[in-house]
């Protein structure tokens, strides 16, 4: 069978999580777009990859390539993305689909009207205790939901010499830590609760008042110390949403909570048990009990519900993380190309559903009000 040919459109650390997936999913990468012409081939010699594109116009154009990776900075989404689809290239675009609900709802429509595979990499489902717990869930083992609660904390941004384009809100978007995180946590807790978040109230906090004017690279050292600047997006957000059969629900994100690496933590207390679980402990699943009982579900190919062991690629005890999430996410993304329809499979509609969220709690943060989501 002939592979796959992609292309990669942005060459930073998620472009290159990009390329080890779509390469042990058995695709050829074509080629390679950057943030210049000259990057473009320094990465496209680093890879070993015949094609430099010097624009995303080179990338539709080329005959080789089925499937875009939208790997950049939050504001190109959009036009990328759209100048894939129209092109007849499927397309897997990182998180926010876009900047702005209005374009997250054009990209989402053509996406629908296309046929087209569109697809958004909220990873953290494919943690395998993640389908574990969402199976128990819709078999009724927590009972009703009585309180959800949770947060997403990272330290990367702690440092006031520490920037990044997501800082930058026409780069990023009016939110940063909420669209960047807070948009994970709701995607997964939506998705493993079963319920969805019908109002909320937020609201947001910048900590670090300046930060240096050279951008660093996002999880290295910070860049050295510069000229400083004012930061206007929001460094922390505590929401409380409602859900659609009235579940209380909380979260708090940071990018600035010293020692939280990528700590996304999230508790579903029920009527009957609990269920807890920990990005940076993925490994396991915490089932809480009434009567001083409590258990632990071990990730393996062994036992659990059918999607739990169908993402389990390695014996119980020989930790997956990160990278088999987006490994996983990509080679169904490659087999809903091939007409197949993989569980859970994140796309562009979730990605619209996500801007959605991330403009009403904007809107809450702004008019200091409860605003409905739907
Ligand atoms: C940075 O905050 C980041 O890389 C996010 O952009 C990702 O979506 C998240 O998975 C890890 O942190």
């Amino acid at each position: 069978m002939q592979k796959l040919g992609i292309a990669i459109v942005g060459a930073g650390m998620i472009g290159a999580v990009h390329r080890r997936a779509a390469l042990l999913a058995g695709a050829e990468v074509r080629g390679v777009a950057a943030s210049s012409s000259q990057r473009a081939r320094e990465m496209a010699q680093s890879w070993n990859v015949p094609r430099a594109y010097r624009n995303i116009e080179e990338v539709v154009a080329d005959p080789q390539v089925q499937v875009v990776h939208v790997c950049t900075p939050n504001h190109l989404h959009r036009p990328m993305a759209q100048a894939a689809l129209e092109a007849g290239k499927h397309v897997i675009c990182e998180k926010p689909l876009a900047t702005t609900l209005e374009y997250a709802q054009a990209l989402a429509a053509l996406a629908a009207t296309s046929g087209l595979v569109a697809t958004v990499p909220f990873v953290y489902r494919y943690h395998p205790v993640i389908r574990e717990a969402r199976a128990r869930i819709a078999q009724g083992e927590l009972g009703p939901l009585h309180l959800i609660h949770g947060s997403y904390l990272q330290d990367w941004l702690l440092d006031p010499a520490s920037n990044n384009w997501r800082v930058d809100p026409v780069l990023g978007g009016a939110s940063r830590v909420f669209a960047d995180i807070g948009s994970h946590w709701c995607d997964l807790v939506e998705w493993t609760s079963g319920e969805r978040f019908t109002e909320v109230s937020a609201a947001f906090d910048i900590v670090v008042n300046e930060r240096g004017t050279h951008t660093g690279q996002s999880f290295t050292t910070p860049a050295a110390r510069s000229t400083m600047q004012a930061v206007t997006s929001e460094d922390v957000a505590a929401a409380m949403f409602r859900t659609n059969v009235g579940t209380l629900a909380s979260l708090t994100v940071s990018q600035v909570s010293a020692g939280r690496r990528n700590r996304l933590w999230f508790e579903i207390n029920g009527a009957k048990a609990s269920m807890a679980f920990n990005q940076e402990h993925a490994e396991r699943l915490w089932i809480g009990l009434p009567d001083q009982r409590e258990e632990i579900f071990v990730r393996g190919p062994g036992a659990g519900s059918a999607e739990q062991r169908r993402l389990s690629m390695l014996p119980a005890g020989h930790a997956q993380g990160y990278s088999h999430c987006f490994e996983a996410f990509i080679a169904d993304t490659y087999r809903a190309i091939d007409g197949e329809r993989p569980q859970g499979l994140p796309t562009f509609e979730d990605g619209l559903r996500s801007a959605r969220i991330v403009d009403r709690v904007i809107t809450s943060a702004r008019t200091r009000a409860w605003t409905t989501i739907v």
